[in-house]
């Protein structure tokens, strides 16, 4: 998740988080937080009961929007529950990996009623930092940028230095642990890439 949204934020792309199948797991918005506290839009939806959707159409109206997301999250099947006569093909989720089959196999751009249209692309698994260097790492974690502006060093990198007001807020309970981990992978994978480039 926090790769997906680093590569829009990196793309000057605003993000919008959303937990579908809330139907599974009627407690699961709570995993929302860090994302509120980070300042992104979230959304719950299920398709089978049918939640979310007004919030969802309002969010896609009059734009141009891309659904992005693992395979078998149910990525095609809101687009089909908003706009039926996209008939996007559906699949099943496997019942030994517990991961999507890859039903979507190309991204696809449909108009939609409301004007606007909406991308559904393929799940991936994983999705690469193409582009991303290491100072748009720190750029593309809202809370963490803001919360850097207080650190003791301008160029702190929130590993270990003192006086650093990202890994103090974590202490604190405050920034979600899960996102400062996210980005120390980030910025590490983008830095030993950045040197095997050269
Ligand atoms: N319980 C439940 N199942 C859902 C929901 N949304 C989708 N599904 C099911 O999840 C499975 C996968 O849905 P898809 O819409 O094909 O998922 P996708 O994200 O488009 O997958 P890819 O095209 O492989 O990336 C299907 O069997 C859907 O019926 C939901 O809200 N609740
Ligand atoms: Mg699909
Ligand atoms: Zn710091």
């Amino acid at each position: 998740m926090d790769r997906f949204i680093a590569v829009a934020e990196a793309s000057g792309l605003p993000a919008v988080v959303v937990l579908n199948k809330a139907d599974l797991a009627p407690d699961a918005s709570s995993s929302l937080d860090a994302y509120r506290a980070a300042g992104y839009p979230t959304l719950v939806t299920s398709v089978v009961q049918q939640l979310g959707l007004d919030a969802l159409r309002f969010l896609l109206s009059g734009r141009v929007s891309l659904f992005a997301g693992s395979s078998g999250v149910g990525k095609s099947s809101l687009l089909n529950l908003l706009e039926p006569t996209l008939k996007l093909r559906t699949g099943q989720v496997s019942e030994r990996a517990g991961t999507g089959r890859q039903t979507t196999v190309s991204a696809e751009m449909h108009p939609i009623a409301d004007g606007g249209f909406v991308v559904d692309t393929p799940g991936l698994r994983d999705i690469g930092l193409w582009g991303v260097s290491p100072a748009d790492v720190a750029g593309a974690f809202p809370e963490i940028r803001r919360l850097g502006a207080q650190c003791q060093f301008a160029d702190c990198r929130h590993l270990s230095e003192p006086g650093c007001a990202v890994i103090e807020s974590v202490e604190r309970g405050e920034l979600h642990e899960g996102r400062l981990d996210s980005y120390r992978r980030l910025l590490e994978e983008t830095t030993s890439a950045a040197r095997s480039r050269g």
